[in-house]
């Protein structure tokens, strides 16, 4: 395992992604966009067919899985690991047999209660994310007494529910949820604050490309975001994040590059994550 950042660029499979929504929803269109994304430096790639825009209604399991299966089966063995976001049982099994190791699930195996099992029996590497409420309600006037700490505490309490469930602590990755149930104010603290995730010992995954707090900094619209989307993840690294779910590849990885080159860190954790187990 090699210490150092990580880049999981983001494969949105969806008309409706906040950023990149309809442009890669014919499969060839998204796995060709996945090979340039590895191409340019990604170790993960994210595969979602249900946006988790702020307002996003949810999708149905078969139009989730008939967005996401062909472009997993179509990215396996391009040399980066497949993730699946989603929230749905059925379609991370899916996600899975066609070939992913990671699961990210944004409601943190909050949202099925067959989710855990799946990833369990699986031994597949899990993300799990902290979000205030839901994504159609969670940016109405979101708040906390303080953020950083009830953020934690989540994320504690998910990473003891899903051991509990049997998924191996070492599989395990953590992800603060920029952006879901949080003020620009709320996200610049848990950037700030990031080292007291760090502290339970888990890699934390950093997912801030493009999003509207770093719109509400420069005033750029969502494709003049991407040097604030590289400076917020080096910042994010200084703090201790390890993978970064970023859009634009490589000037992330140019920046990471920078970052790890001036402070470089072990990989969290004692045993070894994130090794594709297929
Ligand atoms: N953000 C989005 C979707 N999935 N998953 C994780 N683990 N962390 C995130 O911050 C995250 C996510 C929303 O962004 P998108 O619409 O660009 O995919």
């Amino acid at each position: 395992m090699t210490a150092g950042p990580r880049i999981m660029g983001i494969v949105n499979v969806t008309p409706d992604s906040f950023s990149d929504g309809g442009r890669y929803l014919d499969p060839g269109a998204a796995v060709q966009h996945g090979l340039a994304l590895v191409a340019q430096g990604a170790a993960i790639l994210d595969v979602g067919g249900e946006s988790t825009r702020p307002g996003a209604e949810t999708v149905g399991e078969a139009v989730e899985l008939e967005r996401v299966v062909p472009v997993l089966e179509g990215l396996r063995g391009v040399g980066a690991q497949l993730s699946i976001d989603t929230s749905k049982a059925s379609v991370a099994a899916a996600g899975l047999r066609a070939g992913a190791t990671l699961v990210n699930d944004v409601t943190a195996l909050r949202g099925d209660p067959a989710m855990a099992g799946i990833v369990a029996d699986a031994g597949v590497d899990c993300c799990l994310m902290h979000m205030l409420g839901e994504p159609r309600t969670m940016q109405d006037d979101p708040r906390y007494d303080d953020v950083v700490s009830e953020v934690k505490a989540f994320l504690q309490a998910r990473m003891a529910a899903a051991v509990e469930a049997g998924i191996a602590e070492e599989r395990i990755l953590l992800d603060p949820g920029i952006g879901f149930g949080k003020t620009l104010e709320h996200n610049l603290e848990l950037v700030r604050r990031l080292d007291e995730l760090v502290a339970l010992g888990r890699p934390i995954v950093f997912g801030a490309s493009r999003k509207s707090f770093l719109g509400q900094i420069t005033g750029a619209a969502l494709d003049g975001r991407v040097v604030a989307t590289v400076a917020v993840n080096v910042l994010a690294y200084e703090r201790g994040a390890s993978v970064f779910r970023v859009h634009d590849v490589h000037p992330t990885r140019d920046g990471l590059e920078v970052a790890a080159a001036t402070f470089s860190r072990p990989w969290p954790g004692t045993t070894p994550t994130m090794t594709p187990t297929r």
